[in-house]
Parts: C-alpha cells; structure tokens; sequence
C-alpha cells in the first residue's frame, strides 16, 4: 500500500524559460487549472497535479521580478512570503541562455529560503548536450540547489522523473483539492487593481475615484490569448462617457496600457476587453465589494 503525498511548490523563473509549457504538460488532461485562494499570501495557484499517490499544488509567484513600482513591490512580498511557505521550489532557467540580471536576482532572493530549490534546466532538446554540464556548473556556483533535472517541457524529458521525486519529497498528506471546482482566483483582483490603478494615472478629474473594477472572467484561452473581460463601474453616465472619452480613445488607452501590465504579470499574451457600466451607489454594494476582493 502506498502513502498519498501531497504539498505546495513553487515555480519561478524569468520570463520565456518555459514555465507555462512545463505546467501545461504535467496537467495534462487529468488535471483541473484553477486558482484557489491561497490562505494568506496573493498568489497565483497555477495548477493542481492529481494522481493517485500525490497532489501537487503548483503555485506561480507572479511577482518575483524585479520591482518597478508599489504593486510591484506588494507582489514581491506575497512571492517571497511563499518561497517560505511551500515544500520545494522549483527555479526553471533555459538551457539556450547564459545566466543574466534576472537570474541572479532571483536567486538573491533565495538566500533566506529553506525549503529544497531545484534547478530544472529546461528547452534541452534546443542544445547540444556538451553546452549542458558547463551552463549546470555555472548555477551551481551560484546557489546550493538540491537537484538538478534537465529537463524539456515541449518534447517531456525527465518529467516524469521530477514529478516522481517532487512526490519523495512532499510530506505524507491528504488531498486538498477536489478534482475540479475551484474557482476562486486572487489574481482577479490584482488584475482589477492595474486597470483601476490605469485609470487613475489617465484620467484627471474625480472622476477615477467613482470607479472599481470587475473582472469577469479570465480562464479560457482563444488562439493562444488568455480572454480577460473587466467591467468598469462608475456612478454616473457623465463619468462613463469621460472614461470611454472621445471616439472610444480613453477607453483604448486605458486597455492598451492595462494589457501590457497584465501581460507582465501574468507572464503570457493576453486579450483584454473593457466594458463601461454605470451602477449608482456601488460603493454601498456589499456584492460589488465582494466581487471585488473586499471580503470583510
Ligand atoms: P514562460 O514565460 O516561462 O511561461 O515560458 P513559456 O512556457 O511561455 O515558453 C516560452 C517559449 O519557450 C515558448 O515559445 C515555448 O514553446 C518555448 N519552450 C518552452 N519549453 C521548451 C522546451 O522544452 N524546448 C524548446 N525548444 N522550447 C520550449
Ligand atoms: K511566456
Ligand atoms: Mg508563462
């Protein structure tokens, strides 16, 4: 009889070293990805790996960038609060790519941290295999990482062996999550925050501070795009018609800019449609407030 394991790990890297194919390929279809709430951090809980003996929660730390602004900085924290929180890390670099500025931010951010990090040198298949040792050499000197697994996301080396030691590795634990049903995502909220916050620095009059943001939906996938669609609400129909402004210009603006910070975030291509609705008094809507992240 085996034990059933079950933990949370994280997954950081820079931008483009393959995370999101990664995920994609271990949830496979037997897999639900949701994004629950995590307990107290803003995390992204990228997926949940359920087979019969493990459950892994892989969680994305969204934030773990260098920071450029107060968000930026607020996201940093929730990441790193969870690098002490999870059971192992797992640190993707790309196996075509000398270590940069990124990398050796990151793992300054790992110093204090605990938990086993494992290096997962990914894109093997794109390098010829005497490239490999000299790059792995180089990390090594870099940080004490518990393993190293070569690994390609697209083509599926070593997968298998990682998840087989990630199972080792976790405690021994129950399942926590249903198979499917989770629908919680803490990161609509922050995805409301950087439109709301767009608005707030193109629009000048007050009319920003009458404004909240909904987003609706933000799960499926069209031609590769996460679909994310946000409602705007303000109070009167004067004020919709100064966020829409001229021809649909503001509105534009406001996408366009709000596009680009969720696509930082989030790490992949997204397509952002904006509605603009008046709805008096949201304010003192408990449900609006709810929706919007205030669950108090
Ligand atoms: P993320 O930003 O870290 O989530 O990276 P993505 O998963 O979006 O991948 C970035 C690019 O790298 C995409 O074009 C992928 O197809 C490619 N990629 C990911 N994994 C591999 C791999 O194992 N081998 C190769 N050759 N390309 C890969
Ligand atoms: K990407
Ligand atoms: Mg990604």
């Amino acid at each position: 009889m085996t034990e059933h394991h079950s933990g949370f790990v994280a997954i950081i890297g820079r931008p483009n070293v393959g995370k999101s194919t990664f995920m994609n390929r271990i949830l496979g279809e037997k897999v639900a990805i949701m994004s629950p709430k995590a307990q107290t951090t803003r995390n992204k809980i990228n997926g949940i790996y359920t087979a019969p003996d493990v459950q892994i929660v892989f969680v994305d730390t969204p934030g773990i960038h260098k920071p450029q602004n107060a968000l930026d900085d607020y996201m940093d924290q929730a990441a790193l609060s969870t690098l002490n929180q999870v059971d192992a890390i797992l640190f993707m670099i790309a196996a075509d790519e000398q270590p940069g500025k990124g990398d050796q931010w990151i793992i300054d951010q790992l110093e204090h941290v605990t938990k086993p990090v494992y290096l997962l040198v990914n894109k093997i298949d794109a390098v010829h295999p005497d490239d490999l040792l000299p790059l792995i050499e180089k990390y090594n000197g870099m940080y004490d990482f518990a393993q190293v697994f070569p690994i390609s996301a697209t083509e599926g080396n070593n997968v298998d062996e990682l998840l087989t030691q990630l199972t080792a590795e976790l405690p021994e634990g129950p399942q926590y999550y249903p198979d499917d049903e989770l629908t919680d995502h803490p990161e609509y909220f922050v995805v409301g925050e950087l439109i709301r916050e767009k608005i707030l620095t193109l629009v000048h009059d007050e009319v920003p501070h009458a404004t909240a943001v909904v987003v609706e939906r933000m799960k499926d996938y069209e031609g590769g795009k996460l679909q994310i669609e946000a409602t705007i609400f303000v109070e009167r129909s004067g004020q919709k018609g100064i966020i829409i402004g001229k021809g649909g210009a503001m509105l534009k603006q406001i996408g366009i800019k709000s596009r680009q910070d969720i696509e930082a975030l989030l790490g992949e291509p997204v397509n952002l449609k904006l509605w603009v609705k008046v709805q008096k008094d949201w304010r003192d809507n408990n449900a609006y407030l709810k929706t919007l992240g205030y669950n108090k």
